[in-house]
Protein backbone atom coordinates (compact mmCIF):
# COMPACT_ATOMS: atom_id res chain seq x y z
CA UNK A 1 0.00 0.00 0.00
CA UNK A 2 1.63 3.34 -0.85
CA UNK A 3 1.01 5.92 1.92
CA UNK A 4 0.27 9.56 0.63
CA UNK A 5 0.38 12.11 2.99
CA UNK A 6 -2.28 14.84 2.91
CA UNK A 7 -1.76 17.92 2.51
CA UNK A 8 -2.53 20.21 5.28
CA UNK A 9 -5.78 22.45 5.07
CA UNK A 10 -4.80 26.17 4.70
CA UNK A 11 -6.98 29.10 5.26
CA UNK A 12 -6.48 33.10 5.48
CA UNK A 13 -7.52 36.62 3.72
CA UNK A 14 -6.61 37.76 1.04
CA UNK A 15 -6.50 41.46 0.87
CA UNK A 16 -7.42 42.82 -2.60
CA UNK A 17 -5.46 46.25 -2.96
CA UNK A 18 -5.26 49.03 -4.91
CA UNK A 19 -6.42 52.74 -6.17
CA UNK A 20 -10.00 53.05 -8.15
CA UNK A 21 -11.14 51.36 -10.80
CA UNK A 22 -8.16 49.13 -10.92
CA UNK A 23 -10.42 45.50 -11.25
CA UNK A 24 -10.46 44.69 -7.68
CA UNK A 25 -13.87 43.79 -7.36
CA UNK A 26 -13.62 42.36 -11.35
CA UNK A 27 -11.41 39.90 -9.60
CA UNK A 28 -13.14 38.76 -6.57
CA UNK A 29 -15.86 37.96 -8.60
CA UNK A 30 -14.43 35.96 -11.28
CA UNK A 31 -12.76 33.41 -8.20
CA UNK A 32 -15.87 33.13 -7.27
CA UNK A 33 -17.75 32.49 -10.25
CA UNK A 34 -20.29 34.46 -8.68
CA UNK A 35 -20.63 38.54 -8.33
CA UNK A 36 -20.46 39.24 -4.64
CA UNK A 37 -18.91 42.87 -5.54
CA UNK A 38 -20.38 45.29 -7.66
CA UNK A 39 -18.73 46.34 -10.57
CA UNK A 40 -18.48 49.61 -12.81
CA UNK A 41 -16.48 51.51 -14.93
CA UNK A 42 -17.10 54.86 -12.60
CA UNK A 43 -14.39 55.21 -9.88
CA UNK A 44 -15.02 54.42 -6.12
CA UNK A 45 -17.62 51.81 -7.29
CA UNK A 46 -17.10 49.83 -3.61
CA UNK A 47 -17.96 51.72 -0.93
CA UNK A 48 -17.46 49.16 1.85
CA UNK A 49 -15.53 46.27 2.94
CA UNK A 50 -16.52 43.12 1.56
CA UNK A 51 -15.98 39.45 1.94
CA UNK A 52 -16.00 36.61 -1.09
CA UNK A 53 -15.01 33.38 0.44
CA UNK A 54 -13.61 30.77 -1.90
CA UNK A 55 -14.00 27.27 -0.40
CA UNK A 56 -11.85 23.99 -2.01
CA UNK A 57 -10.51 20.61 -1.25
CA UNK A 58 -7.36 22.43 -0.12
CA UNK A 59 -8.08 25.31 1.25
CA UNK A 60 -10.09 28.47 2.29
CA UNK A 61 -9.18 31.88 0.81
CA UNK A 62 -11.35 34.62 2.19
CA UNK A 63 -10.85 37.62 -0.40
CA UNK A 64 -11.55 41.35 1.20
CA UNK A 65 -12.45 43.69 -0.92
CA UNK A 66 -12.51 47.32 -0.27
CA UNK A 67 -12.91 50.83 -1.98
CA UNK A 68 -9.99 52.06 -3.83
CA UNK A 69 -7.32 54.52 -2.43
CA UNK A 70 -8.13 57.91 -3.82
CA UNK A 71 -7.99 61.29 -1.81
CA UNK A 72 -11.15 62.11 -0.03
CA UNK A 73 -13.55 64.95 -0.57
CA UNK A 74 -16.61 63.96 1.58
CA UNK A 75 -16.94 62.29 4.67
CA UNK A 76 -18.37 59.36 2.49
CA UNK A 77 -14.59 59.30 0.99
CA UNK A 78 -12.97 59.59 4.13
CA UNK A 79 -14.85 56.40 5.39
CA UNK A 80 -13.92 54.41 2.38
CA UNK A 81 -10.26 55.30 2.13
CA UNK A 82 -10.59 54.06 6.41
CA UNK A 83 -11.87 50.75 5.45
CA UNK A 84 -9.06 50.74 2.85
CA UNK A 85 -6.21 50.94 4.73
CA UNK A 86 -8.00 49.09 7.67
CA UNK A 87 -8.15 45.96 5.19
CA UNK A 88 -4.48 46.16 4.89
CA UNK A 89 -3.70 44.81 8.30
CA UNK A 90 -6.33 42.35 7.74
CA UNK A 91 -4.68 40.27 4.69
CA UNK A 92 -2.38 37.41 5.48
CA UNK A 93 -1.38 37.87 1.91
CA UNK A 94 -1.58 41.53 0.30
CA UNK A 95 -2.38 41.42 -3.47
CA UNK A 96 -2.27 44.38 -5.22
CA UNK A 97 -3.80 45.40 -8.46
CA UNK A 98 -1.98 47.82 -11.17
CA UNK A 99 -4.03 48.77 -14.20
CA UNK A 100 -1.54 47.81 -16.87
CA UNK A 101 -2.49 50.80 -19.36
CA UNK A 102 -1.74 52.99 -17.15
CA UNK A 103 1.24 52.03 -14.93
CA UNK A 104 2.73 53.14 -11.55
CA UNK A 105 0.84 56.61 -10.95
CA UNK A 106 0.52 59.17 -8.12
CA UNK A 107 -2.40 56.96 -6.49
CA UNK A 108 -0.69 53.67 -7.16
CA UNK A 109 2.70 55.25 -5.35
CA UNK A 110 0.29 55.61 -2.07
CA UNK A 111 -0.85 51.98 -2.00
CA UNK A 112 2.52 51.07 -2.30
CA UNK A 113 3.49 52.52 1.02
CA UNK A 114 1.06 51.31 2.39
CA UNK A 115 1.90 47.81 1.20
CA UNK A 116 5.78 48.26 2.08
CA UNK A 117 4.76 49.11 5.86
CA UNK A 118 2.43 46.77 6.27
CA UNK A 119 5.54 44.11 6.21
CA UNK A 120 3.07 40.92 4.57
CA UNK A 121 3.82 39.12 1.82
CA UNK A 122 2.75 40.57 -1.21
CA UNK A 123 2.22 40.08 -5.27
CA UNK A 124 1.64 42.64 -7.47
CA UNK A 125 -1.40 41.26 -10.03
CA UNK A 126 -0.66 43.77 -13.44
CA UNK A 127 -4.64 43.80 -14.56
CA UNK A 128 -6.00 44.24 -17.94
CA UNK A 129 -3.51 42.80 -20.31
CA UNK A 130 -6.08 42.77 -22.93
CA UNK A 131 -5.58 46.07 -23.12
CA UNK A 132 -1.79 46.73 -23.74
CA UNK A 133 0.57 45.06 -25.85
CA UNK A 134 3.94 42.70 -24.77
CA UNK A 135 6.02 45.97 -25.75
CA UNK A 136 4.61 47.83 -23.05
CA UNK A 137 4.25 45.15 -20.49
CA UNK A 138 7.66 44.28 -20.21
CA UNK A 139 8.84 47.72 -19.03
CA UNK A 140 6.50 48.19 -16.41
CA UNK A 141 7.07 44.00 -15.29
CA UNK A 142 10.63 45.55 -14.97
CA UNK A 143 9.71 48.37 -13.15
CA UNK A 144 7.29 46.59 -10.73
CA UNK A 145 10.44 44.57 -10.26
CA UNK A 146 13.33 47.13 -9.01
CA UNK A 147 10.98 47.81 -6.27
CA UNK A 148 11.87 45.29 -4.49
CA UNK A 149 8.57 45.07 -2.61
CA UNK A 150 6.55 41.67 -4.34
CA UNK A 151 7.23 38.32 -3.96
CA UNK A 152 5.69 37.65 -7.69
CA UNK A 153 4.80 39.57 -10.49
CA UNK A 154 2.07 38.51 -12.33
CA UNK A 155 0.25 40.08 -15.71
CA UNK A 156 -3.45 38.87 -15.39
CA UNK A 157 -6.74 40.00 -16.89
CA UNK A 158 -9.77 39.54 -14.66
CA UNK A 159 -12.25 40.19 -17.26
CA UNK A 160 -10.99 37.90 -19.96
CA UNK A 161 -9.74 35.45 -17.11
CA UNK A 162 -6.01 35.46 -18.32
CA UNK A 163 -3.35 33.57 -15.44
CA UNK A 164 -5.95 33.95 -12.75
CA UNK A 165 -5.06 30.41 -11.90
CA UNK A 166 -1.41 31.38 -11.99
CA UNK A 167 -2.08 34.44 -9.11
CA UNK A 168 -4.26 31.66 -6.86
CA UNK A 169 -1.49 29.42 -6.77
CA UNK A 170 0.92 32.32 -5.54
CA UNK A 171 -1.77 33.49 -3.17
CA UNK A 172 -2.74 29.47 -1.59
CA UNK A 173 1.16 28.75 -1.10
CA UNK A 174 1.79 31.78 1.15
CA UNK A 175 -1.77 31.03 3.19
CA UNK A 176 -1.18 29.52 6.74
CA UNK A 177 -2.40 26.28 8.11
CA UNK A 178 -5.92 26.66 9.25
CA UNK A 179 -9.25 25.64 9.74
CA UNK A 180 -12.38 26.32 7.81
CA UNK A 181 -13.61 29.25 9.22
CA UNK A 182 -16.99 30.06 6.53
CA UNK A 183 -19.18 27.07 5.89
CA UNK A 184 -18.43 25.27 2.48
CA UNK A 185 -21.53 26.88 0.95
CA UNK A 186 -21.42 30.65 1.85
CA UNK A 187 -19.29 32.83 -0.59
CA UNK A 188 -19.90 36.52 1.41
CA UNK A 189 -20.06 37.79 4.21
CA UNK A 190 -23.21 40.31 3.51
CA UNK A 191 -26.80 39.73 4.21
CA UNK A 192 -29.34 39.50 1.28
CA UNK A 193 -30.37 43.44 2.05
CA UNK A 194 -27.07 44.21 1.67
CA UNK A 195 -26.54 42.25 -1.76
CA UNK A 196 -30.31 43.76 -2.66
CA UNK A 197 -28.81 47.23 -2.00
CA UNK A 198 -25.88 46.80 -4.03
CA UNK A 199 -26.76 45.36 -7.03
CA UNK A 200 -29.87 48.47 -7.48
CA UNK A 201 -26.48 50.73 -6.68
CA UNK A 202 -25.00 49.02 -9.63
CA UNK A 203 -27.54 49.45 -11.84
CA UNK A 204 -27.83 52.99 -10.78
CA UNK A 205 -24.24 53.41 -11.47
CA UNK A 206 -23.99 51.72 -14.57
CA UNK A 207 -26.81 54.13 -16.03
CA UNK A 208 -25.53 57.46 -15.04
CA UNK A 209 -22.81 59.77 -15.61
CA UNK A 210 -20.79 62.31 -13.90
CA UNK A 211 -21.34 63.17 -10.35
CA UNK A 212 -24.83 61.48 -10.69
CA UNK A 213 -23.32 58.04 -9.75
CA UNK A 214 -21.27 59.16 -6.54
CA UNK A 215 -24.44 61.01 -5.19
CA UNK A 216 -26.58 57.32 -5.25
CA UNK A 217 -27.46 55.60 -2.10
CA UNK A 218 -29.66 52.57 -1.55
CA UNK A 219 -32.45 51.75 1.39
CA UNK A 220 -34.38 48.87 1.58
CA UNK A 221 -37.31 49.50 2.91
CA UNK A 222 -39.61 46.35 2.73
CA UNK A 223 -38.73 42.72 1.79
CA UNK A 224 -41.56 40.10 1.73
CA UNK A 225 -41.35 36.24 0.80
CA UNK A 226 -44.22 34.92 -1.19
CA UNK A 227 -45.10 31.76 -2.27
CA UNK A 228 -42.75 31.74 -5.32
CA UNK A 229 -41.57 35.33 -5.45
CA UNK A 230 -39.98 37.89 -3.27
CA UNK A 231 -41.19 41.31 -3.65
CA UNK A 232 -38.76 44.00 -2.74
CA UNK A 233 -38.97 47.88 -1.67
CA UNK A 234 -36.26 50.23 -2.49
CA UNK A 235 -35.11 54.12 -2.16
CA UNK A 236 -32.39 55.29 -4.29
CA UNK A 237 -31.48 58.80 -2.52
CA UNK A 238 -29.30 61.46 -4.46
CA UNK A 239 -28.57 64.77 -2.88
CA UNK A 240 -30.41 67.11 -5.50
CA UNK A 241 -34.06 67.45 -7.47
CA UNK A 242 -31.83 67.76 -11.01
CA UNK A 243 -30.03 64.07 -10.37
CA UNK A 244 -33.25 62.70 -9.57
CA UNK A 245 -35.12 64.04 -12.73
CA UNK A 246 -32.32 62.50 -14.10
CA UNK A 247 -32.23 58.73 -12.37
CA UNK A 248 -36.34 58.58 -13.30
CA UNK A 249 -35.96 60.12 -17.04
CA UNK A 250 -38.53 61.07 -19.53
CA UNK A 251 -41.48 58.97 -18.63
CA UNK A 252 -39.54 57.25 -15.77
CA UNK A 253 -37.68 55.36 -18.37
CA UNK A 254 -34.61 55.35 -16.90
CA UNK A 255 -35.96 54.37 -13.32
CA UNK A 256 -37.54 51.55 -15.62
CA UNK A 257 -34.17 50.53 -16.89
CA UNK A 258 -32.34 50.86 -13.73
CA UNK A 259 -35.51 48.63 -12.24
CA UNK A 260 -35.01 45.77 -14.78
CA UNK A 261 -31.29 45.35 -14.70
CA UNK A 262 -31.41 45.78 -11.07
CA UNK A 263 -33.75 42.97 -10.70
CA UNK A 264 -32.62 40.38 -12.98
CA UNK A 265 -29.33 40.14 -10.65
CA UNK A 266 -31.05 40.06 -7.26
CA UNK A 267 -33.02 37.23 -9.21
CA UNK A 268 -29.95 35.67 -10.41
CA UNK A 269 -28.53 35.60 -6.83
CA UNK A 270 -31.69 34.33 -4.68
CA UNK A 271 -32.90 31.96 -7.58
CA UNK A 272 -35.90 33.41 -7.68
CA UNK A 273 -38.92 35.77 -9.50
CA UNK A 274 -38.61 39.21 -8.14
CA UNK A 275 -40.86 42.03 -7.95
CA UNK A 276 -38.88 45.45 -7.24
CA UNK A 277 -40.58 48.87 -6.71
CA UNK A 278 -38.13 51.19 -6.68
CA UNK A 279 -38.79 54.97 -5.47
CA UNK A 280 -36.20 57.94 -5.53
CA UNK A 281 -35.98 61.09 -2.93
CA UNK A 282 -33.52 63.19 -2.47
CA UNK A 283 -31.50 63.74 0.86
CA UNK A 284 -29.56 66.89 0.31
CA UNK A 285 -25.59 66.68 0.68
CA UNK A 286 -26.32 62.72 2.55
CA UNK A 287 -22.14 62.34 1.86
CA UNK A 288 -21.45 65.42 4.20
CA UNK A 289 -23.93 63.98 6.80
CA UNK A 290 -22.43 61.84 9.35
CA UNK A 291 -26.08 60.52 10.49
CA UNK A 292 -27.27 59.63 6.78
CA UNK A 293 -24.26 58.29 6.31
CA UNK A 294 -24.89 55.95 9.70
CA UNK A 295 -28.53 55.28 8.58
CA UNK A 296 -27.10 54.33 5.05
CA UNK A 297 -24.66 51.51 6.21
CA UNK A 298 -21.49 54.02 5.93
CA UNK A 299 -19.85 53.17 9.09
CA UNK A 300 -17.67 51.06 11.23
CA UNK A 301 -19.96 49.37 13.59
CA UNK A 302 -21.26 46.06 12.55
CA UNK A 303 -23.17 45.39 9.68
N1 LIG B 1 -10.34 45.42 -20.21
C1 LIG B 1 -10.43 45.06 -18.92
N2 LIG B 1 -11.26 45.72 -18.09
C2 LIG B 1 -11.31 45.32 -16.79
C3 LIG B 1 -10.54 44.22 -16.30
N3 LIG B 1 -10.81 44.09 -14.98
C4 LIG B 1 -11.72 45.03 -14.68
N4 LIG B 1 -12.04 45.77 -15.76
C5 LIG B 1 -12.99 46.90 -15.84
O1 LIG B 1 -12.53 47.95 -15.03
C6 LIG B 1 -13.62 48.67 -14.44
C7 LIG B 1 -13.46 48.74 -12.94
O2 LIG B 1 -13.58 47.45 -12.39
P1 LIG B 1 -13.90 47.22 -10.85
O3 LIG B 1 -13.80 45.75 -10.59
O4 LIG B 1 -15.19 47.90 -10.46
O5 LIG B 1 -12.67 47.99 -10.18
P2 LIG B 1 -12.38 48.29 -8.63
O6 LIG B 1 -12.81 49.69 -8.40
O7 LIG B 1 -10.90 48.14 -8.46
O8 LIG B 1 -13.14 47.28 -7.84
C8 LIG B 1 -14.89 47.91 -14.89
O9 LIG B 1 -15.43 48.58 -16.00
C9 LIG B 1 -14.36 46.54 -15.27
O10 LIG B 1 -15.16 45.89 -16.24
C10 LIG B 1 -9.69 43.53 -17.22
O11 LIG B 1 -8.98 42.57 -16.91
N5 LIG B 1 -9.67 44.01 -18.51
MG1 LIG C 1 -14.59 47.62 -6.42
Amino acid sequence: MVCVPSLPFRSGFVALVGKPNVGKSTLLNAYLGKKVSIVSNKPQTTRQRILGILTRPDAQIIFIDSPGWHKPEHPLGKYMVSVAKGIIGEGDVLVMLLDAAQGFQREDEWVVEQVRAAKRPALLAINKVDRVNKGKLLPLIEEAVSRKLFEEIIPISATTQVQLDVLLKEMLKRLPEGPRWYQEGQVTDQSTELIIREFIREAALQATRQEVPHAVAVSVDHVEQKERATVIRATIFVEREGQKGILIGKKGQMLKQIGTAARQEIERWLSQRVFLELWVKVASDWRDNPSRLRDLGYTHEPK
